[in-house]
């Protein structure tokens, strides 16, 4: 029980690893159609479809209200350990330090016939932060709230609404709420699934809409993000996690598979990949996958993970491995590599890169600041982690001299008759009239 060795010698083989991997994208049948009727359900009925939903697939017994109290959440607050609130405010502060980082700033341009031109940056009104509670409640993602919700407030958004789904006795896990008391958010409702994302996308009696949602969620969760995205924003659509470890002879086998072990535990859809130019390290390190994983609590998961959506590819040089490396565009990279840095410029499609020994994939998951909601499935060929960004928008700014119109009247004009839009010259036209 652990995962294959491949062997690639030949060019032609690399796209068929990279395809391969993109297989757990299929999502399946009849989930779209479920989550158009969902979506529908909350349209048509609103909260009342939120409450039968829940009490579904959730909570039985549930009932109204949605939104959790303000004496709920500073209540759960105080029920978990100093040292819990402690972590996670630590947490938090470094997260908060690297988004700062990302603030883009408005700019203004003036050109020489006093012309100003511009780009204003302004954050969204709202954002809508999904978290998922983790397969019955056994995984509830405490660090995605704050990975979604520290950019958000970065950006200045000035109303954050986290969505949840109860625990089977109606209530939310106390650290997310905890978290969400750190971090002053105090709208928090108690729903979930894809029924929560269609309350985001076109509100329900109690729930007003967001403009922005964020975070990551099972495949319905995701499939009902990609149907309300362009009614709302969303930050990507992100399907189970991922790690590619690239080791030369230097890397450590045992930790290779406690941080392969680490993604595969989260998903059995998960998919851990190790390419190495070392044929022998490769054989040791399906060994201590095999050793390690047996030892873990979430060994079934994480087991599947590695049957079915993992290998560890034996590549006959580095840059060979590096070339699939790009191919793939992994969510998480690891250079475990004698020198990391000699290799990231050769680095062109990754989520997020983890240089060498002392750089474990779950540092970026929890800690160092770096967001963890990453762009999967190979579409960091074209896009990055949820940013500041995510959350703003940028409004050009024209405000033409009356040197630049006299100047630029005739051209501007031609330039509309050619498209045979009259009123568009007349427009500017009118301007040069005494
Ligand atoms: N590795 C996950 C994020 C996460 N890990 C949350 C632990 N908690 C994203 O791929
Ligand atoms: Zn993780």
């Amino acid at each position: 029980m652990t995962c294959r060795i491949l062997t690639l010698q030949h060019e032609q083989e690399w796209p068929a690893l990279a395809q391969w991997l993109q297989g757990r994208h299929n999502p399946g049948n009849g989930v779209e159609s479920a989550v158009t009727d969902i979506i529908n359900a909350v349209r048509q009925k609103g909260d009342d479809a939120l409450v039968e939903y829940t009490r579904n697939f959730d909570c039985p017994d549930f009932a109204p209200p949605l939104r959790v109290s303000e004496q709920e959440i500073a209540k759960a607050a105080a029920s978990v350990t100093i040292e819990s609130r402690e972590i996670i405010g630590e947490a938090a502060a470094n997260i908060r330090s690297f988004h700062e980082a990302q603030v883009e700033k408005s700019w203004f341009l003036t050109r020489q016939d006093g012309s100003i031109l511009g780009q204003q940056v302004t954050s969204v009104d709202a954002g809508g932060l999904y978290v998922p509670g983790g397969q019955g409640g056994n995984t509830p993602l405490v660090s995605s709230l704050l990975m979604s919700a520290i950019p958000a407030q970065v950006a200045g958004v000035p109303r954050l609404a986290v969505f949840t789904p109860p625990r089977k006795d109606g209530t939310v896990n106390p650290h997310i709420l905890a978290a969400a008391h750190l971090l002053d958010i105090d709208e928090v409702y108690r729903v979930g699934g894809a029924w929560s994302i269609a309350a985001m996308a076109y509100g329900t009696q109690t729930i007003q809409p967001v403009d922005v949602i964020a975070g990551p969620g099972n495949i319905f969760v995701t499939t009902a993000k990609r149907m309300v995205q362009g009614i709302v924003g969303i930050d990507m659509i992100a399907g189970p996690s991922e790690v590619l470890v690239l080791a030369d002879s230097s890397a450590n086998p045992a930790w290779l598979a406690a941080d392969m072990l680490s993604q595969a535990e989260h998903d059995a859809l998960a998919s851990a990949i190790c390419i190495t130019d070392d044929a022998r390290l490769a054989d040791t390190l399906q060994q201590e996958l095999k050793k390690q994983c047996a030892a873990l609590p979430r060994a079934t998961t994480a087991a599947r993970a590695l049957e079915d959506w993992s290998a560890i590819v034996v590549t006959p040089n580095l840059s060979v491995a590096v070339a699939v490396a790009n191919m793939v565009a992994p969510e998480h990279l690891e250079l475990c590599t004698r020198d990391p840095w000699a290799v990231l410029p050769f680095i062109r499609h990754a989520g997020a890169v983890f240089m060498g020994q002392h750089s474990p994939e779950p540092v970026g998951d929890y800690f160092a600041g770096p967001n963890h909601v990453l762009p999967t499935l190979g579409t960091a060929r074209f896009s990055s982690a949820l940013s500041v960004q995510t959350f703003c928008k940028k409004t050009s700014i024209v405000a033409a001299s009356s040197t630049f119109l006299q100047q630029n009247m005739q051209s501007i004009a031609a330039l509309a008759r050619l498209e045979g839009l009259e009123a568009h010259a007349r427009s500017v036209e009118a301007r040069g009239k005494k």
